[in-house]
């Protein structure tokens, strides 16, 4: 005979809601004192671009005052700024490094 006492359980499956993490795209900003060079080295080391490409975006940050290095999930975009920040303030240049929701 059942225990009158047993208890049960019942699993209710919920309704998926799953979205896809969002995306951030992270900037360098112009400034007048932070060599050129240096901020191509940061284009080519940080976001892994030759140096072609790294150099186009250099000069696109110089002319129009920002450009897109690369897009990335929040947390991997976070790190990069930091990074490219600890970097830049090593070396002592004032480069600015922002991230931004696509
Ligand atoms: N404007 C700087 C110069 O003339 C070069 C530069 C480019 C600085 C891009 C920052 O994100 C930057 N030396």
């Amino acid at each position: 005979m059942a225990n009158k006492h047993e208890t049960s359980t019942v699993i209710e499956r919920k309704a998926q809601k799953v979205k896809p993490p969002s995306l951030y795209q992270v900037m360098l900003l112009n400034d007048d004192y932070t060599p050129m060079e240096f901020v191509v080295i940061v284009i080519q080391e940080f976001f892994n671009k030759d140096r072609e490409t790294a150099m186009q975006i250099m000069l696109k940050v110089h002319r129009e005052g920002k450009g897109v290095c690369g897009v990335f999930p929040k947390d991997i975009a976070a790190t990069k700024v930091d990074s490219v920040l600890a970097y830049a303030r090593q070396a002592g240049h004032p480069l600015q490094c922002v991230m931004e929701e696509v």
